[in-house]
């Protein structure tokens, strides 16, 4: 069983998606969807702490969810978008911004992790190496872990750096959701482009998750869904 089937999806359905971000929510489901989405990013998320190996990672009592991507992306920028806080992740226009596994706590609901990105030639081969293998142990060897978020730059789509993930994810069976971000700076042509060509690079992968989400961090767009993805992934709210 893939761990896309762990968690009720099948990665199988919905070759091909309609554009998303619908500007009001269909059904009662659905509202209820971005409800619990928002619900659970109404209280602020802190900062919890840094871990630069894996003997070090918080003990894994709560679900995890990570974001990943090259270098410059926008993983720390989605993360501040999300959380309506803006310098809770470090965003930064020079790369290699981030070179930590930074650890988010959400209401002691679910833990969010902050990747430095790959795919960044201009940092000493050491460190680069340092990166890339705790990267791949965490993506590939961290239980609590229920879905990557796998960021794409929409102006320049999939890259091989990224297929090498996806193919390593895809051998550990742990889920991962494309994000396509800063579709601000292209036009909505491309975007549609852009999605379908990526569609197609994730069509036959046993652990991606078929839907793909188009982001701005600028434009706040598609902030809403990524919400409430994460909050069908979290701890159900305490009281309840
Ligand atoms: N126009 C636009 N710019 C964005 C968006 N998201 C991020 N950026 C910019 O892209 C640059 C990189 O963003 P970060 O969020 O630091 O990227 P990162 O993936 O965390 O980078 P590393 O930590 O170096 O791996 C910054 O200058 C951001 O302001 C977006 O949606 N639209
Ligand atoms: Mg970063």
């Amino acid at each position: 069983m893939t761990s896309a089937d762990k968690n009720g999806q099948s990665s199988r359905q919905a070759s091909k998606q309609p554009t998303p971000q619908k500007s009001e929510p269909q059904t009662a489901q659905e509202r209820a969807r971005l409800e619990a989405g928002r619900i659970l990013f109404a209280r602020p998320v802190t900062f919890m702490l840094s871990v630069v190996k894996m003997a070090t990672l918080p003990p894994p009592d709560l679900p995890e969810i990570c974001f990943a991507g090259r270098s410059n992306v926008g993983k720390s920028s989605l993360i501040n978008a999300i959380t309506n806080q803006n310098k809770l992740a470090k965003a930064s226009n020079t790369p290699g911004r981030t070179r930590e596994l930074n650890y988010f706590n959400v209401s002691d609901r679910l833990r969010i992790v902050d990747l430095p990105g790959y795919g960044y030639a201009r940092a000493s081969k050491t460190d680069i190496e340092k990166w890339t293998k705790l990267t791949r142990q965490f993506l590939a060897g961290r239980a609590p872990l229920r879905r990557i978020f796998l960021l794409i730059d929409s102006r320049r789509g999939v890259k091989d750096s990224d297929l090498e993930i996806m193919s390593l994810l895809d051998e550990v069976a742990v889920t991962y959701q494309i994000v396509l971000t800063k579709t601000d700076k292209i036009k909505k042509g491309e975007v549609d482009k852009v999605l379908e060509k990526t569609q197609s690079k994730i069509a036959r992968r046993p652990a991606a998750h078929p839907h793909i989400l188009l982001t701005s961090s600028e434009k706040n767009l598609g902030v809403e869904e990524i919400r409430a993805q994460i909050a069908a992934l979290a701890l159900p709210q305490s009281g309840l």
